[in-house]
């Protein structure tokens, strides 16, 4: 008996390692331990056996059993291992090539919303939170807050596309400008506040230049001690930062807004090559955006002291700039959805401005 299981051991352990693959490995598993296989029949003749020898028998099938399962299972590891190592060797890919171009290649992100990740980039560099608010507002929030008041000429100037009265008599609007967003965050919180607020806005005006619906970015920066040459510095780096220029030629109109005093309107300089227009030389000016030392009475509206608190205030429209910045001639392709115009202008989905890469390549 012990010969013949010795013997039933040694050719099972010789296929088990000749086994050159798991498919032929799992044909000796089923050979030697599957419900009809060699080892499982010879459990079969136990009950011919004299009871003083049954144990004995058993304990050595058993152990059959076990040695002979450890040594498949053993081959098993060693064939997968193998078999990873082929896979890995004959699979190498090389992660320093560039993305393969799939469905993403081919979409684009809008001009509008890259010179905004352009504008947030670059203010979230010098410490500017970004703060967001609803597009239909309340009155109070777009105009009475700012200075605005009922029967105000701005009220008629923003052309604003109101809803239908409500039975309390209030009117929501659409918000024509940002600027209800710092209203919302002086509201909610206390000075010192470094904000920027980009996003839609709305008026009842289409022409050339005009479109219903735009978008700005504004900013506020509320603390006891700004003032108008931190202003002035602001805005001379952000010009700097988003036309890309190491010298930017920059000039401050007085002007007039209900929400900021004094107030200014700025200019940059540039020259026309062509048809191309150069910034940061030349002595034509452009018109890029307004701004000015919030108003007192804006304050006290959001319960802020202005004997004790000061800032100022910037407002740029976004697709002005990008028109001047990317050469779109036409605001109204900006909304027409027209593909071969985006394919023209548009920017690729991996191309994310940020500083360190230049902001627009
Ligand atoms: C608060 C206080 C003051 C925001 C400002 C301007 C000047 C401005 C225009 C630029 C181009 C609008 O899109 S545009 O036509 N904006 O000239 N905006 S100061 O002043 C604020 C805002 C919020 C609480």
């Amino acid at each position: 008996m012990t010969s013949n299981f010795e013997q039933l051991e040694s050719e099972l352990q010789a296929a088990i390692a000749a086994a050159g693959d798991l498919v032929s490995l799992e044909d000796v598993r089923v050979t030697a331990l599957g419900k009809k296989g060699r080892i499982s029949e010879l459990m079969k003749g136990l009950g011919e056996l004299p009871p003083e020898e049954r144990k004995s028998f058993g304990q050595a099938v058993n152990g059959l059993k076990e040695r002979v399962g450890a040594a498949l299972n053993e081959r098993k590891d060693a064939l997968h291992k193998a078999e990873m190592t082929a896979r890995l060797g004959s699979e190498q890919s090389d992660i320093t090539l560039p993305p393969r171009p799939g469905p993403l290649a081919e979409g684009r992100i809008h001009p509008v919303s890259q010179v905004m990740d352009e504008i947030t980039e670059i203010f979230a560099d010098m410490g500017f939170a970004i703060a967001e608010g609803p597009d239909i507002e309340t009155d109070y929030h777009n105009f009475t807050a700012l200075n605005i008041p009922d029967e105000h000429p701005a009220r008629q100037e923003h052309d604003t596309f109101y809803f239908n009265e409500k039975e309390d008599g209030s009117r929501a609007v659409l918000r024509t400008h940002t600027s209800p967003v710092q209203i919302r965050t002086m509201l909610g919180s206390k000075p010192p506040l470094r904000i920027i607020a980009p996003g839609r806005v709305y008026r009842c005006d289409s022409d050339q230049t005009h479109t219903p619906m735009f978008h700005q970015v504004e900013g506020l920066v509320i603390d006891e001690v700004t003032h108008m040459g931190h202003l002035k510095w602001v805005l001379e780096s952000f010009a700097k930062a988003f036309f890309e220029v190491d010298e930017v030629k920059m000039r401050f109109r007085a002007s007039h807004f209900p929400f900021t005093e004094p107030s200014m309107e700025v200019d940059i300089g540039y020259a026309k090559v062509g048809d191309e227009i150069r910034i940061g030389e030349g002595d034509q000016w452009l018109e890029i955006l307004g701004c000015g030392m919030v108003h007192p009475n804006v304050l006290r509206h959001v319960g802020y002291d202005p004997d004790k608190v000061q800032g100022f205030a910037f407002g740029v429209g976004i697709d002005r700039i990008a028109m001047l910045k990317y050469g779109m001639p036409d605001l109204r392709a900006f909304f027409g959805a027209d593909l071969r115009w985006l394919k023209h202008y548009g920017f690729g989905v991996l191309d994310v401005p940020t500083l360190a890469r230049g902001i627009s390549s």
